[in-house]
């Protein structure tokens, strides 16, 4: 089952960090925007064995300018499971393992709202 505890994380500040195991959060934007010369990475590990989930409730950025790529592992190399920008919110993400990596990149101006993603897994 899940755990129901929350967290949320601020895209405002470059930064990498991992999240625990069986994880349940929110990765969120701020209200105001996000900010520029953003490159933030989350990975997200849960129990060997499971899969993560990923639902998409707000996504805005910048369009062909500031992107949001999910990679299915814990590596810059790993397979991408999407890449997304603009205002279209994606559908929903499983991934093929344990471990989800999010980088987000952000150019040098201009912004959208930013994202709000809820992760759990099973
Ligand atoms: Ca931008």
């Amino acid at each position: 089952m899940f755990d129901s505890s929350r967290n949320k994380i601020d895209i405002y500040l470059p930064f990498q960090q991992k999240l625990k195991r069986k994880a349940v959060g929110i990765l969120e934007h701020h209200c105001m925007g996000y900010g520029n010369n953003l490159n933030c990475i989350w990975t997200i590990i849960s129990d060997p064995g499971s899969r993560i989930h990923l639902s998409f409730n707000d996504f805005d950025l910048e369009s062909q300018f500031d992107f949001l790529a999910v990679k299915d592992g814990d590596s810059p190399d790993s397979p991408i499971l999407g890449t997304f920008t603009g205002a279209e919110v994606p559908s929903h993400l499983t991934s093929n393992s344990h471990i989800l990596r999010l980088e987000f990149q952000a150019d040098h101006s201009m912004s959208g709202r930013g994202f709000n993603i809820t992760y759990n897994s099973e």
